[in-house]
């Protein structure tokens, strides 16, 4: 069973992206908020002088690739 939101069904893993063009912390939160906003992602966390944004996720609901959209299309660069 998920730890996170007690559901049975899925697995969830980690990813780690370096975002390029955060700034300063509201950056940090339009990145979080666009990536926690896509289903399936549990948590999404800006660590901001690192440049690195680590998330829970379920691919079968979304993807990397649609992480790495959901970033681009808040401004900023996933690599
Ligand atoms: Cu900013």
């Amino acid at each position: 069973m998920c730890k996170t939101c007690g559901c049975h069904g899925g697995k969830i893993e980690k990813l780690k992206l370096t975002v390029e063009g955060m700034s300063c912390n509201h950056c940090k939160m339009a990145v979080e908020k666009a990536v926690r906003a896509l289903p399936g992602v549990m948590t999404a966390e800006i660590d901001l002088d690192a440049k690195t944004l680590t998330a829970d996720y379920d691919p079968a609901k979304s993807t990397l690739d649609d992480v790495k959209r959901a970033i681009a299309d808040a401004g900023y660069k996933a690599v």
